[in-house]
């Protein structure tokens, strides 16, 4: 749809707050006065607390676990451990990964924090009692922490249950403590390649394991119906409907007398995905005690045992011309899955995506290998803004290219613009089989180039680099990162075996208003008042008139949730469709109303015309009337439509973004001088709420690659497990961000629009390793791992000697 120019039309195309209008927050005037409605302030009559035993050791049998003190607790009701589900069969669950994972511990415990046993009071106080009363006794075994010495052939055994078992969901298993091994691209040419590049690079690069650490932990209430025999499960979850579908196949409950309910999320960011023992101990207790139960962790146990993120330790080589044009890359990964593998991805695919790794580059050859191990630490692996695994890929190869034009003594740009698949080549397929829909990389790089005066920036550090005294060192950091978002199409994409397209309804009222339901959920990103917005600009009706609801399995259409940056690529394109089945019946009825043809009208901004005569219109609302009241014959009366949509492709957002530091040479504090980063999502339905999600997208990533980490001690205890020890930055810490961008549309989205949520997490992390390191680079130093903390920094100067 072209925007309107003559006033009178762009008046009313205002007034409707459609796309690309930065309509304000509808969510917000109920958080603002705190009427949000999250899990925990869901009570029920008669409600119970669940509190979970948690094991103390991070590798131990269980000898015996007592529960007579527990129950003499005031107010405990029940202490449920293994035992008491095994009749059930759910002493363990499948994973959205193909493996299994202990609901409460069998026997063994394989992570510090692990649940052990559960139980049941009148009160969370109680409960909390009944926690202390409970005595495991433990016999400890050797912990596996770190994921090298998990393959050695004598390493202890972590996951006793799979002894013997030598193929896992990913293929053969090689080792006890071996879950898959999973190859993308063409070895063959990429290992040619190799052979004869006159020049060669490679990089150990290790991406710590972090947390998502949303404001609001996870929990639940469960509350099943003995009556009835209905089960009604609030939860904070980013994917209701699979949750309502993993709950039917466990419980054996019909899944249309399971209804699963997401109110509102305070934060979701991956780690609401997966499904946790805790719930599935919830549901059991609700179950068997006939009353409702609510179970809502406490932050030490949402950081230690429910989805952490990454933890890729990642040897990385490119191979090259002498004037840097890339001729293959090659990777091997060893990714730390923790004691199961519970990673949510879609099932093909065990490493994510990270097979985009060839990054924004046109590189002919390219091998990715990733092997998955067992340590003793708490599983997970896909959380925090990731894009599914796209935040280790696109930080491997941006590192790369890097140690590769420091290698060959190139700049930063010239080397990237030097291998960018240009815009030409669009569609573009890398070697790894992604079809990049769309692009121009050299445009937005010129852009952010000429902003910043890159050429003055660096005639800047030549000087500092020149001056002995310089209390500070001055480093850029620069990233060209794509991003792969919109999973996606279901013949490569599923969970559980069901397909990830996502859906919307949308009825319209006879008065005009509307309604539309999804098969998302939004934790935060506004979904409420964007996807209204494309509603409005598709139907003429103003975006305060339409209602938009998601997350109750009950009302909404099935969808697979929100995460992967998939809600705009995906629901959004099903919400155009689904609007477009509606724009289709609204001619009929208004060239029944007009008396004239469907061709004879023309549509403008809220209303049909009569082609050649402006005063004869119908509204969208007239027609919403009339549907109700007088439809033309043989058309059914009302006006709504449901679509489901299976994109045909992935989307492929992008983004140029620098960074400027000044490193401290006497502290080895490092100050973000400026950030700049350029993003393209394709069309912009609201450029408030893109510059909102990217302004988070930053402060993340700047937390990232900062501050935060998870450090495990040899013997597996998790040594920052608070928000004393987890950095959390707040606006003290956090630098200005500089946002801009350019408009390339999806050429395969009904709406032309990309995901954008996470792409400011996967290009901001390596863009800040990128400038820590350059302030070094003149010193031969090629790589520092994250987080760059003062003190890590501070080592770094002392080491290379030029600290004050
Ligand atoms: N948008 C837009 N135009 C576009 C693309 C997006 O206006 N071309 C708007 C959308 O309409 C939507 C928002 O931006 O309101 C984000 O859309 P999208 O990029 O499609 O991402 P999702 O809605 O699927 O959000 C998921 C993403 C993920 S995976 C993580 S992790 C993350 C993120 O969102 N978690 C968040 N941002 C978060 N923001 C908040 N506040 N809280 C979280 O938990
Ligand atoms: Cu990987 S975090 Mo988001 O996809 O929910």
């Amino acid at each position: 749809m072209n925007a309107p120019t003559d006033p009178k039309l762009l008046e009313r195309s205002a007034a409707l707050q459609g796309m690309g209008d930065s309509r304000l927050r509808k969510e917000d005037a109920r958080f603002i006065q705190g009427k949000g409605n999250y899990v925990d302030d869901i009570k029920m009559p008669g409600m119970l607390h669940m509190d979970i035993v948690r094991s103390p050791l991070a590798h131990a049998r269980i000898k015996s676990i007592d529960k007579s003190e527990a129950l003499k607790v005031p107010g405990v009701i029940a202490v449920l451990t293994a035992e008491d589900l095994k009749p059930l069969k759910l002493h363990w669950m499948p994973t959205l990964a193909g493996d299994v994972a202990a609901v409460l511990a069998d026997g063994k415990v394989h992570f510090q924090m692990q649940e052990v046993a559960v139980v049941i009071a009148e009160d969370r106080y109680a409960a909390a009692d009944g926690v202390e009363a409970v005595l495991v006794d433990y016999e400890e075994l050797e912990p596996v922490i770190d994921p090298y010495a998990a393959l050695a052939p004598d390493a202890p055994v972590i996951r006793e249950d799979l002894v013997g078992k030598t193929v896992g969901a990913h293929g053969p298993r090689e080792h006890h403590n071996h879950i898959f091994t999973w190859d993308a691209g063409d070895k063959a040419a990429a290992d040619a390649a190799f052979a004869v590049a006159p020049v060669t690079v490679t990089q150990r690069i290790h991406y710590p394991r972090v947390h998502p650490c949303p404001l609001e932990t996870c929990g639940c209430v469960a509350s099943f119906d003995p009556v009835r025999g209905d089960l009604t499960t609030y939860i904070t979850s980013q994917a209701p409907h699979v949750v309502r579908t993993v709950v039917s196949m466990l419980s054996g409950i019909p899944e249309s007398k399971v209804r699963i309910v997401s109110p509102d999320i305070g934060g979701g960011f991956g780690n609401k995905v997966g499904i946790y023992p805790g719930y599935v101990c919830a549901i059991v207790s609700s179950i068997v005690l006939g009353k409702p139960v609510k179970w809502v962790e406490d932050r030490i146990e949402n950081i230690s045992s429910t989805a952490f993120a990454r933890d890729y330790h990642m040897d990385g080589e490119l191979a090259a011309t002498p004037d840097g044009r890339i001729t293959a890359l090659r990777v091997n990964v060893i990714a730390d899955h923790g004691a199961f593998d519970a990673c949510a991805d879609p099932t093909k695919f065990p490493a994510g995506l990270f097979h985009i790794c060839s990054g924004s580059y046109d590189i002919p050859a390219a091998h990715a290998s990733v092997k998955g191990v067992y340590t003793n630490k708490a599983p997970g692996g896909v959380a925090y803004r990731c894009s599914f695994r796209v935040t280790e890929a696109v930080y491997l190869v941006e590192r790369m290219v890097d140690v590769l034009a420091q290698k060959l003594g190139i700049d930063k740009a010239e080397i990237r613009s030097k291998n960018f698949i240009r815009k030409e080549q669009f569609p573009y397929t890398s070697a790894f089989g992604f079809e990049y829909d769309s692009g121009d990389y050299q445009l937005a790089l010129d852009k952010v180039l000429n902003a910043v005066d890159y050429k003055a920036l660096r005639a800047e550090q030549a000087a500092r680099r020149a001056d002995p005294n310089s209390p500070t060192l001055m480093g850029i950091g620069l990233v060209t990162f794509t991003e792969v978002v919109g999973a996606g199409p279901s013949k490569m994409c599923d969970i559980l075996g069901v397909g990830m397209f996502d859906s919307c309804e949308i009825r319209v009222h006879p008065t005009g208003s509307a309604i539309a339901r999804m098969g998302t959920i939004t934790q935060g990103q506004g979904h409420q008042t964007t996807y209204a917005q494309i509603i409005a600009t598709e139907l003429g009706i103003p975006s305060e008139v339409i209602q938009v609801e998601e997350g109750d399995t009950s009302t909404a259409p099935y969808g697979l949730g929100t995460y992967g940056s998939r809600s705009t690529p995906v629901a959004g394109a099903a919400i155009a469709m689904a609007s477009r089945k509606i724009f289709a019946k609204a001619r009929k009825i208004a060239a029944h109303l007009l008396e004239v043809g469907e061709n004879d009208l023309d549509w403008e901004i809220d209303r049909f015309n009569v082609k050649g005569d402006d005063s004869r219109y119908k509204t969208m609302k007239d027609i919403a009337w009339a549907s109700y009241n007088s439809p033309p014959p043989g058309l059914e009366p009302g006006l709504e439509a449901v679509h489901y949509y299976d994109p045909p492709n992935f989307t492929y957002p992008f983004g140029i973004y620098l960074a400027v530091v000044d490193i401290d040479r006497a502290t080895g504090e490092t100050h973000v001088r400026r950030f700049y980063a350029l993003d393209d999502c394709g069309t912009r339905i609201n450029p408030m709420i893109i510059e909102g999600q990217i302004h988070g997208g930053l402060t993340e990533g700047y937390a990232v690659a900062m501050g935060q980490q998870m450090p495990f001690d040899a013997q597996g205890n998790l040594l920052g497990n608070t928000l004393m020890d987890y950095f959390l930055p707040t606006a003290v810490e956090t630098p200005h961000w500089e946002t801009d961008h350019t408009v390339t549309p999806s050429p395969h989205h009904p709406l032309g629009a990309k995901g954008v949520a996470e792409s400011p997490h996967v290009g901001s992390i390596p863009t800040f390793t990128s400038a820590v390191v350059d302030a070094f680079a003149h010193l031969g130093v090629t790589n520092m791992t994250m987080p760059h903390s003062s003190y890590r920094v501070w080592q770094q100067l002392k080491a290379s000697g030029v600290n004050l």
